[in-house]
């Protein structure tokens, strides 16, 4: 399987989280997205290409056009106001607050345009954002040209980015665009199967009342786990998108047998779908260590995922989610690539 890879990345690096009333280093960092390079290498997974450069069409065909021009202003308009270190979002338009104007300070829009502080800007953001957006299109333009898989080693991640915001970690909705992608190439019928630790709520939103991308998210209950205000099993989608959207909240100590349990019906529920391609968005944090999350995986069961994938019998992408447990991140992504690939 080919792999695309972006060193523009690493120019996302250094930014930092608050956990538990202190600001430390964020989880999503350079490093992850190195050792799963460096462990497509080791595997021989395949050929490392690099992304082609693509303009914003397809981003814009899945997030409000104002959002993504907002992105690339980000870091200038910051420095424009004397700032450095991370811009960080810290006020929301919630509830009996107005979310329909945009204001005209910095702070201001990065709350306006995010649900939370998890998606912070350095100097390099947008240029890996950017970056991250490429590596997806190419990676999906090997598959419409005929790999049966590609991997695209995305990041900053993006299941988190809905239509008009950003948040935990994630800004352009890598998965949704490369879906919309295959659809605008002729795809009749996307699936996407999220089975990153954490619900893929932006994902959802981008395709809640579509018939035509089937979205299928395996994660932490949200009543108890981030992003905590979408995921739950009701939600199944609305209009003509009734049916098309599938949730498997599942409980903090989730280990292989019952995670499987949801995949194998997740899958069978795919398979009846019958859609032309299968966008996997691959986080890796339901491992045993990951240091954010709950659930009980083992760096065994991860082939196991990507040969159950690989039964559908689909042209398949994978794009790179979460997985924060760097030691092993290189091992349990790569292990669903080669799983897929039956060695
Ligand atoms: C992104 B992905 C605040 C904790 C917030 C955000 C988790 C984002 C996960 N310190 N946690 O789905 O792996
Ligand atoms: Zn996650």
């Amino acid at each position: 399987m080919k792999t695309v890879f972006s060193p523009l990345h690493a120019g996302h690096g250094g930014q930092m989280e608050l956990v538990a009333g202190a600001i430390v280093p964020g989880f999503e960092k350079p490093s992850r997205a190195e050792i799963i390079r460096k462990r497509v290498e080791s595997e021989k997974l395949g050929p490392i290409l690099a992304p082609e450069i693509h303009d914003l069409t397809a981003a814009k065909r899945v997030h409000a056009a104002d959002y993504i021009d907002f992105l690339p202003t980000v870091w200038p308009q910051w420095e424009a106001a004397g700032k450095s270190g991370s811009a960080i979002p810290f006020a929301w338009p919630t509830r009996g607050l107005r979310g329909d104007v945009p204001p005209r300070n910095i702070e201001a829009l990065l709350g306006f345009y995010s649900f939370d502080g998890g998606a912070s800007f350095v100097k390099g953001t947008w240029d890996a954002i950017k970056s991250s957006y490429d590596v997806a299109l190419t990676a999906a333009q090997l598959v419409k040209a005929g790999e049966r898989a590609a991997f695209a080693l995305c990041r900053p991640p993006g299941h988190h980015a809905g239509a008009a915001f950003m948040g935990g970690y994630c800004f352009i909705n890598n998965a949704a665009v490369a879906a919309q992608w295959f659809r605008d190439q002729g795809a009749t019928r996307v699936a996407v199967l999220d089975v990153d630790y954490h619900h893929g709520n932006g994902t959802q939103e981008i395709f809640y009342d579509r018939p035509d991308i089937q979205v299928i998210n395996l994660h932490g209950d949200p009543m108890t786990e981030y992003p905590f205000f979408l995921g739950h099993a009701d939600e199944r989608g609305a209009g003509a998108g009734e049916g098309f959207n599938l949730n498997y909240p599942l409980p903090f100590g989730t280990s292989w047998a019952k995670w499987n349990e949801a995949l194998e019906d997740a899958c069978q529920k795919l398979a009846a779908y019958a859609p032309d391609v299968v966008v996997v968005s691959l986080g890796v944090d339901t491992f045993e260590k990951d240091p954010i999350s709950q659930f009980k995986l083992t760096s065994a069961d991860y082939p196991k995922i990507g040969a159950r994938i690989a039964r559908l019998g689909l042209p398949s992408l994978f794009v790179m989610e979460g997985g924060y447990a760097v030691d092993e991140i290189g091992i349990n992504a790569v292990g669903v690539l080669t799983g897929f690939e039956g060695d």
